[in-house]
């Protein structure tokens, strides 16, 4: 095996675990719109998914994200191109931050044989290598030692691509992700740890399963770096995207972001939700949706008018409306195929 790639610490941390958290910077015009567009595309996918789920569409495992938009959003905002993204199985709303195309993802959570893994993969098992997107894991924690070996790639041949790695607060956890944080560490591997602590792993809450609470501090006993990130709000999300990617990109090693996000609807889609109160979940969602917050700034600056954000909306909903379409006739595999694309 070729050595390690390593570069030496070129200078100190950008913000150490439990650092202040520095004012957020604001979004242009521009930055707005399409980080509202990009967040709708996420929020009604999910909500599609959810009814053709209920309509016995789609079969199998099926994780939505709403509610986390800002954070997927605001990352892919810091990231570039030739950089890699790799989550776990709530991944629908990664996939189409990523630019993967919204009916090849449905018409995969449908079966179809245009889904993007020829309808047998499903919800968890997606993969663009032209967009950077690695999946889609079912195994929790599974894609972070996988995400830090996309960093020792990149690191390799010695391009300055990062590797954006999304876990859970759950997967948090497991040992293997702090077996792939000694080695980013020590190889000083670009790779950007994003734990999206939406509270809760399946049922069990953060407080009732995690010693330390407070995950940016997740990575101290090796030296990496982390911040708590508002990730309600997107531009919170991109400044410290930007600040975590440059950290990589200058060869000081791996960074970890904690989005500090919020999942509105149950774990998958059979989840009676017991474990919080309706009020809890009322409350995010009137006090802190990304959504709503980029569009109260837009009404309030002056910026949009209700009207431009309808046809936004509107635009959107078509989007995913031929999406459906799509994904509700395209035909299934042939019978042919049940043999082929997999491991024998
Ligand atoms: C190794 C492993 N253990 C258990 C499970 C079952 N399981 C699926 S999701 C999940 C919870 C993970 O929660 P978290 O990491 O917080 O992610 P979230 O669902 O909140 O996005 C568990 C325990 C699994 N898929 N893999
Ligand atoms: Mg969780």
């Amino acid at each position: 095996m070729a050595a390690a790639p390593s570069a030496q610490r070129t200078k100190s941390p950008p913000v150490r675990a439990a650092a202040p958290v520095p004012p957020v910077a604001e979004f242009s015009k521009e930055q707005e719109l399409a980080a509202l567009r990009d967040m709708l595309l996420i929020r009604r996918f999910e909500e599609k998914a959810g009814q053709m789920y209920g309509m016995g569409l789609i079969g199998g495992f099926c994780h939505l994200y709403i509610g986390q938009e800002a954070v997927v959003v605001g990352m892919q905002m810091a990231a570039k191109p030739g950089d890699a993204i790799i989550t776990g199985y709530r991944d629908h709303g990664h996939m189409l931050a990523s630019g993967m195309d919204p009916k090849g993802v449905l018409a995969e959570l449908t079966g179809r044989r245009s889904g993007l893994s020829k309808g047998k993969g499903g919800s968890m098992h997606m993969f663009s290598k032209e967009k950077g997107f690695y999946g889609g894991h079912g195994i929790v924690g599974a894609q972070v030692p996988i995400g830090t070996g996309l960093a020792f790639a990149n690191a390799y041949r010695g391009n300055d691509n990062v590797s954006i790695t999304y876990f859970g607060d759950g997967a948090a956890n497991q040992g293997q992700v702090y077996e792939s944080f000694n080695m980013a560490e020590l190889w000083k591997l670009p790779v950007v740890y994003v734990i999206e602590n939406n509270r809760y792993a399946m049922g069990t809450s953060v407080s009732r399963s995690s010693a330390q609470t407070d995950f940016s501090k997740r990575g101290i006993s090796l030296n990496i770096p982390g911040e708590q990130v508002d990730g309600m709000d997107v531009r919170a999300v991109k400044a410290a995207g930007d600040r975590a990617v440059q950290w990589c990109r200058e060869g000081n090693g791996p960074m970890i972001l904690e989005m500090q996000t919020y999942r509105y609807r149950g774990h998958s889609m059979s989840d009676p939700v017991k474990y919080r109160s309706r009020d809890e979940v009322q409350k995010m969602r009137e006090e802190h949706d990304p959504i709503e917050q980029v569009r109260t700034r837009l009404l309030k600056a002056g910026l949009a008018s209700e009207a431009d954000l309808k046809q936004i909306d509107a635009n959107v909903r078509t989007i995913i409306a031929e999406a459906a379409e799509f994904a509700t006739h395209d035909l299934e595999p042939d019978p042919s195929e049940l043999w082929t694309n997999i491991l024998k």
